[in-house]
């Protein structure tokens, strides 16, 4: 068999299911291979920022890798951002990145580029393949490198040459290490501080956010009394009634001081001290109480469960924990429809075991509060702060989880950059409904340029902020790329629609004009 197809049998044997391309020449042996193998399901989109996206979501949903397959340097530049959110999120995902043969290489053609320069600030590991034979190997070490818990971004680099040359072999699939536990000595130190009298907190991320973990840091609030809080953009959080509360850190910068203000003492697990997304004049980045004690338990690459089930024992907690969220009911006026409503009648309507990704940037934020006594849900939001990842990142977890309804919440102005993710979305009959917030305005960066300290800004400065010249037509846009779309305007409208579209499977876009 040639480079290709080892490398291609490799990744499949390794229980690497899907592989999300947008391929070109130098990655023609590898589109053969995948087309002759049945156990890899290749799915296209249409810009790359959608393949990167897509295996995120995959990764995160599925809790192993999917490969992507890019085009040399300008390809993988391309998917960059969405790799940004991928890592910062610590998905597992494989890129398989083509580059010109290495004869080739010395001639300066035009697609020629330092891959290693691009792939390396937003992978953990990139390697590049030696020979024929050793693509296979690079394979079988990056799926072993990309599952280290909780996951990495592991980039092959595959000359042409090497793909084509026969010769090559399957390679058996490295070794998954288990992830560290933290000491005995350690529990018992955090123990001491979790035991101190006022107030405190456990602040944790990544895999301490999974319903098995959140059960135990229940039972330690059970034994403290201690708030539970996370980071403003986790990677996936389940929630939803019956599962242990989770407070979310404010974006703002001041409203996060104040909202840790008092706290005495906190333990992190699977997080690290919080800080401001942005520098503010005279605003704070630190966001941590300065007098409180802090004491970093276990990092993201540690095991969240075992850290909060030995914490919890260490404190003799309950066996049943505290802080679970009872089921909620809000009300909304009927009428014109606004951000409040709509993420009320969202929580009303959401289905069990939904999944949700959220780059509803600033219209998101009453979807997250009232559904936080909704049917248990996954919430995923974008990590890295890249925008352009929400409905990318929607149809990788439909592609990981074909059971479950998925609804992307999704700003206009994100929306537009990776809007070719719904055409992958009809083409692979996705079960995803699409709810667009539709305020014509890069609504987020208007507050920011106040916050900023730039007074009356002029006409100049605004319209690059401004979506609404011309008016972006979400439901053309959406049944061109073959999904059906209905525009909402009011409470009643938007209700209907998403009744709609939640009864049936397959994706379906609503435009949620909001006043
Ligand atoms: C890749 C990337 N480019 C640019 C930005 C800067 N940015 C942050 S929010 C935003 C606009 C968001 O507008 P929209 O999605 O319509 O949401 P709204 O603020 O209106 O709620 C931009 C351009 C970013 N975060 N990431």
């Amino acid at each position: 068999m040639n480079g290709a197809e080892a490398l291609i049998k490799t990744l499949s044997d390794g229980g690497v299911e899907v592989c999300f391309a947008n391929p070109g020449t130098s990655e023609m042996q590898l589109v053969a291979a995948i087309g002759r193998h049945n156990s890899m399901r290749a799915i296209l989109g249409l810009f790359e920022g959608v393949v990167t996206g897509a295996a995120d979501g995959y990764g995160r949903m599925a809790g192993k890798p999917a490969a992507t397959l890019l085009h040399l340097g300008p390809g993988l530049a391309n998917g960059l951002a969405n790799l940004h959110n991928a890592k910062r999120a610590r998905t597992p995902l494989i890129n398989i990145v083509g580059d010109h043969a290495v004869d080739h290489l010395q001639l300066d053609a035009p697609l020629t580029s330092d891959i290693v320069g691009v792939a390396t600030p937003m992978s953990d590991w990139v390697r590049t393949s030696t020979s024929p034979s050793d693509l296979s190997i690079a394979g079988a070490e990056s799926i072993a490198v990309s599952q280290q818990y909780p996951g990495k971004i592991a980039t092959i680099i595959a000359p042409g040459d090497h793909t084509w040359t026969d010769g090559a072999e399957v390679s058996p699939p490295g070794i998954v290490s288990d992830a560290p536990r933290v000491s005995d000595s350690e529990i018992a130190q955090a123990a001491a501080l979790m035991s101190r009298s006022g107030p405190g907190a456990l602040f944790i991320g990544g895999m301490a956010l999974r319903e098995d973990a959140l059960f135990h840091a229940g039972r330690i609030v059970a034994a403290t009394g201690a708030r539970i809080i996370t980071d403003t953009s986790p990677a996936r959080l389940q929630r939803g009634a019956g599962r242990v509360v989770v407070e979310r850190i404010p974006y703002f910068a001041e409203q996060a001081v104040e909202f840790l203000d008092g706290i005495q003492q906190i333990v992190f697990v699977g997080s690290k001290p919080p800080v401001s997304f942005f520098a503010y004049p005279d605003k704070p980045s630190w966001l941590s109480p300065e007098t409180a004690e802090l004491l970093k338990l276990a990092d993201a690459r540690t095991d969240a469960e075992d850290t909060l089930r030995r914490l919890a024992d260490a404190l003799n907690a309950p066996a049943e924990p505290a802080n679970v969220q009872p089921t909620r009911d809000a009300t909304y006026d009927e009428g014109k429809l606004d951000a409040k409503s709509a993420g009320i009648i969202t929580a009303q309507l959401l289905p069990e075991n939904a999944i949700v990704s959220d780059e509803g940037v600033s219209s998101g934020g009453p979807f997250y509060k009232y559904t936080s006594g909704a049917a248990k849900h996954d919430w995923m939001c974008i990590t890295g702060g890249a925008i352009g990842q929400g409905l990318p990142l929607a149809t990788g977890a439909a592609v990981a989880c074909p059971d479950r309804k998925v609804i992307a919440l999704e700003a206009d102005g994100s929306g537009m950059y990776t809007i070719q993710a719904l055409w992958t979305m009809a083409r692979e009959n996705l079960d995803v409904t699409t709810i667009i917030l539709k305020n014509n305005s890069y609504g987020i960066l208007n507050i920011e340029l106040d916050r900023v300290g730039v007074a009356n800004p002029g006409p100049k400065t605004l319209s690059m902020l401004d979506l609404s010249n011309p008016i972006l037509d979400w439901v053309s846009m959406s049944e061109g790329m073959g999904v059906p779309a209905t525009r909402a305007e009011t409470t009643q409208q938007f209700h209907d629609a998403l009744s709609d579209a939640l009864a049936q499977k397959g994706p379906r876009l609503i435009e949620a004009v909001l006043t």
